[in-house]
């Protein structure tokens, strides 16, 4: 591998988390409850009923949890505010303590050379809102704006790379259309209305940004290439409506100003007319984009399949995680030069990347997990195969830094590159984290294959 594959040297090398995941202490120092509180906190809703009452103590512990990034070389860290910690109600009066929670985040980061990328929303949506209507309300566009300018003019004196939402096609989908993920309703004619006020969530935010910020402002969508089973002509219109709903519905708009036809087809009639003003103001021009890749769809239309009629097809022989999702490192090259096509060559981050497997005990220091430090190695070697085909990759965000509470799931998947015993809140490095240390300080000359030891 020659110098000029490797990987510049102002690329970001990171590790992602989310504030709901990782804190704890979520009703702390005035803060107010938002509805992944609520849900955990409902019996049958998370595995084991599991909540995020203690996760991984990050809220008491980010000193250290700081000093573990710095260990393992990291230039860029990836982490999420809680709402309801900065405005107990969502609304209205701040909270100081939960401000100065991400205030001394934010130093403690540039203190070792750890640039922060702040995502405003990442699932948590403070319980007093969803009571409201949640993202149903067409207000909620207005209560986002209002949040987030206190965050702007908190903190984008230290905050260079700013991200509205995460996910947003997790939180319709999971939260309003499945039910299986806060606020838990299953309603094909909400889901569409959820999905609108967020995007209009997401350009008011960049608006206000561009009225008081001076860094740059993007958005998170997790993608997935589908690939269609067979050369069938039904094989390839269900790919078609899965590629529509998964990879499409947010990008479309934020980027070229229209929802793909396939949703229409796709929802029937719960799919409204949406004003074409709200389409104008969802195209506001983004900094960059971040993407999250963890696997793909082979996809075969099967009319059992609610309510797209594409399935799933499981590829025999081929590696699958501890939650089911297949390893497909070809697939993060895929996204990411499709991307580039077809929006255009705006700066990309792969915001999250990683995988749950089952580690082996922790019977010592060693933290050895193979499956996922293989994982790694692959994908950041597709990262690197997209920018040499011309992507405009400018870094890459493991997932996680920490193994943490996976929502529904409860804390059995374990992501992290850390691994955190939940009984003593022992960090220890795992090996799929010192081999990523290893690639960040030779600026992916570790990613040889010879050298990867995976
Ligand atoms: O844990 C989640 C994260 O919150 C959002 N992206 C996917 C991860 C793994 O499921």
């Amino acid at each position: 591998m020659s110098t000029e594959l490797l990987f510049p040297a102002d690329f970001l090398w990171g590790a992602a988390t989310s504030a709901y995941q990782i804190e704890g202490a979520p009703l702390a120092d005035g803060a107010g409850p938002s509805i992944w509180h609520e849900f955990a906190h409902t019996p049958g809703r998370t595995r084991n009923g599991d909540t995020g009452d203690i996760a991984c103590d990050h809220y008491h512990r980010c000193r250290e949890d700081v000093a573990l990034m710095a260990e393992l070389g990291l230039n860029a860290y990836r982490f999420s505010i809680s709402w309801s910690r900065v405005l107990p109600e969502g609304r209205g009066r701040v909270n100081p303590p939960g401000l100065g929670f991400y205030e001394r985040l934010v130093d403690a980061l540039l203190e070792q050379g750890i640039q922060p990328m702040l995502t405003l929303y990442h699932w948590d949506l403070p319980a007093a809102l969803d009571r409201l209507g949640g993202w149903l309300n067409p207000d909620s566009a207005d209560w986002f704006a209002d949040y987030v300018q206190i965050l702007f003019r908190a903190l984008d004196d230290r905050v260079q790379l700013w991200v509205t939402l995460n996910e947003p096609w997790v939180v319709v989908d999971g939260g309003y259309l499945h039910g299986v993920l806060a606020p838990g309703q299953r309603n094909l004619f909400a889901a569409p209305h959820a999905s609108h006020h967020l995007l209009r969530a997401h350009a008011a935010a960049v608006q206000a940004y561009r009225a008081i910020g001076r860094h740059q402002i993007g958005l998170v969508v997790n993608l997935e290439p589908k690939y269609p089973a067979t050369a069938s002509a039904e094989d390839f219109a269900a790919t078609l409506r899965a590629d529509a709903y998964w990879n499409r519905q947010y990008l479309d708009p934020v980027f070229l100003g229209a929802y793909p036809p396939e949703l229409a087809e796709i929802f029937g009639a719960a799919w409204p007319t949406f004003p074409a003003a709200d389409l104008d103001f969802i195209r506001q021009p983004l900094d960059f984009l971040g993407v999250n890749y963890y696997s793909r769809q082979v996809v075969r239309h099967d009319p059992q399949d609610w309510p797209l009629q594409a399935a799933r097809i499981r590829q025999p022989r081929h590696t699958y995680t501890s939650l089911d999702w297949e390893v497909y490192p070809q697939g993060l090259t895929d996204i990411l030069e499709w991307v580039a096509q077809r929006y255009g060559p705006l700066p990309l981050y792969i915001t999250e990347n990683g995988a749950a497997f089952y580690d082996p005990p922790q019977a010592d220091d060693l933290a050895d997990d193979p499956l996922r430090q293989r994982y790694l190695r692959d994908h950041l070697q597709a990262a690197l195969a997209a920018r040499q085909k011309g992507v405009n990759l400018r870094g890459y965000f493991a997932w996680s830094l920490l193994d943490n509470f996976e929502w529904a799931h409860g804390y059995a998947p374990r992501f992290g590159l850390t691994h955190v015993d939940y009984a003593t809140q022992r960090r220890t490095i795992k090996a799929s984290g010192r081999f990523y240390a290893k690639v960040i300080r030779s600026q992916g000359a570790a990613l040889r294959v010879d050298d990867a030891g995976a």
